[in-house]
């Protein structure tokens, strides 16, 4: 199956991975929660600071120009990423985590009221479940959640059912980081919409796995993070529909996003600025764009072939151990394989695996709410990126012996 994807050459893209960890080869399996930069990306990091650091929108000199200018590319560039219609669409945030404050704050203030319903499904991050629950504090809005079922999916008609005039906006993933299971936004935004409600997509672990096109989900909001994306930390991204966006007042006060400030009074700038006080990540950004024309020169499509076969291979193999029971088995996944070991607590598993060199996260993975209703501690939760490989799903199976032999 490698034979089509040359993953020994990605691999040597990614210096990172050829380190021993207790004595054996780094197998790398915590994507879901960071995945790792390409030399290109650390490359163009490097010659950001080398060459042209400098503080953006601000200087008519020379370095200022350069570094405004790719930033404002890689808005673009962004934009194209997402099929957004609009660059100034674009917002730069620390992460998805912020993106999703953002609009839970300025949204809220906006539109939310006491009696209004915010909509959340049972899955969600906790990133896209406490921004909301502030927002009800400060609003007097209330949560609805739409329950998922013991596979990992949601339905439909449960959403539709709980719509309604009160409801002010839907927020969900597009994909769950601790099931894996790939949601039917374009569905969603559907039903949403057909009663005026904009919807948010919390799309952080589905940019590194699926083609996000936001004009064809249709969503209003669209967030995720560079970090999960082979970028960075510290930065991400919001998508929003310019006309919302207008409508909503800035998120923070600071440089850069205002027109004309008085004490009296303060008039804002237009997008994006509006929505980003302060200096930006620039090398963040650059870094972003970098890893995002470093897929599209992989191949985005085949790098989503290749991790689908890769998902494929590891639910084979490990319905295949004795005693392993697989959690979330929705019928559209990616990226993510969480199973328990019969009679072992997630966190002896992830203590023995990671003395075999592999990284697997374990634990209720920022999603405490699911873990209840499904009635677990945790899980054990291998996640995959493009350069990992079945050889190393292989270690993974033996090293899941080892713990079944040790702790059963
Ligand atoms: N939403 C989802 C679906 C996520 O998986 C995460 C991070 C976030 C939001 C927050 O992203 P951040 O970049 O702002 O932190 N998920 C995980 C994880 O699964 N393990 O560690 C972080």
């Amino acid at each position: 199956m490698e034979s089509s994807f040359d993953v020994a050459r990605i691999r040597s893209h990614f210096p990172i991975l050829e380190q021993k960890v207790r004595d054996r080869q780094l197998v790398y399996f915590d994507n879901a929660a960071t995945t790792q930069n390409p030399l290109a990306v650390t490359d163009a990091i490097s010659d950001y600071y080398n060459r042209y650091n400098s503080n953006v929108h601000r200087g008519v000199h020379h370095l200022s120009q350069v570094a405004t200018e790719a930033m404002e590319n890689a808005r673009k560039r962004v934009a194209r990423f997402i099929n957004a219609t609009h660059s100034h669409e674009v917002i730069f945030t620390r992460g998805t985590t912020e993106a999703i404050n953002l609009v839970a704050t300025s949204f809220g203030q906006a539109f939310l009221k006491p009696g209004d319903e915010i909509l959340l499904t049972t899955l969600e991050h906790h990133s896209n479940i406490v921004p909301w629950q502030m927002a009800c504090e400060r609003t007097g809005a209330t949560l609805k959640v739409v329950p998922v079922n013991l596979r990992g999916e949601i339905d439909l008609e449960e959403l539709a059912g709980l719509l309604s005039e009160r409801t002010r906006i839907v927020a969900v993933a597009h994909v769950s980081n601790a099931l894996g299971t790939i949601l039917p936004v374009k569905e969603i935004v559907k039903l949403a919409h057909r009663y005026d409600i904009p919807v948010l997509v919390d799309g952080a672990q589905a940019a590194p796995h699926l083609r996000v096109d936001v004009q064809d989900i249709g969503c209003d909001f669209y967030a995720f993070s560079g970090h999960k994306l082979y970028a960075p930390m510290g930065i991400g991204v919001l998508y929003g529909r310019e006309e919302l966006l207008n409508r909503m007042p800035p998120y923070q006060g600071g440089g850069e996003m205002i027109e004309k400030v008085s004490f009296e009074k303060t008039t804002y700038n237009e997008l994006p600025y509006k929505f980003e006080a302060g200096t930006p990540d620039v090398g963040g950004i650059i870094g972003l764009t970098t890893a995002i024309n470093y897929l599209a020169t992989t191949g985005f499509d085949e790098v989503i072939r290749y991790e689908d076969e890769l998902l494929d291979y590891a639910t084979r193999k490990l319905r295949s151990i004795d005693g392993v029971t697989l959690i979330g088995t929705a019928a559209r996944k990616t990226g993510v394989l969480s199973f328990l070991i019969d009679n072992v607590h997630p966190y002896d598993a992830g203590t023995i695996i990671d003395h075999y060199g592999i990284a697997v996260r374990t634990g209720h993975h920022c999603a405490q709410p699911l873990m209840d209703y499904l009635g677990i501690p945790g899980t054990i939760r291998a996640s995959f990126a493009f350069y990992n490989t079945t050889a190393e799903i292989d270690l993974l199976a033996g090293a899941i012996e080892k713990v079944k032999e040790m702790l059963a």
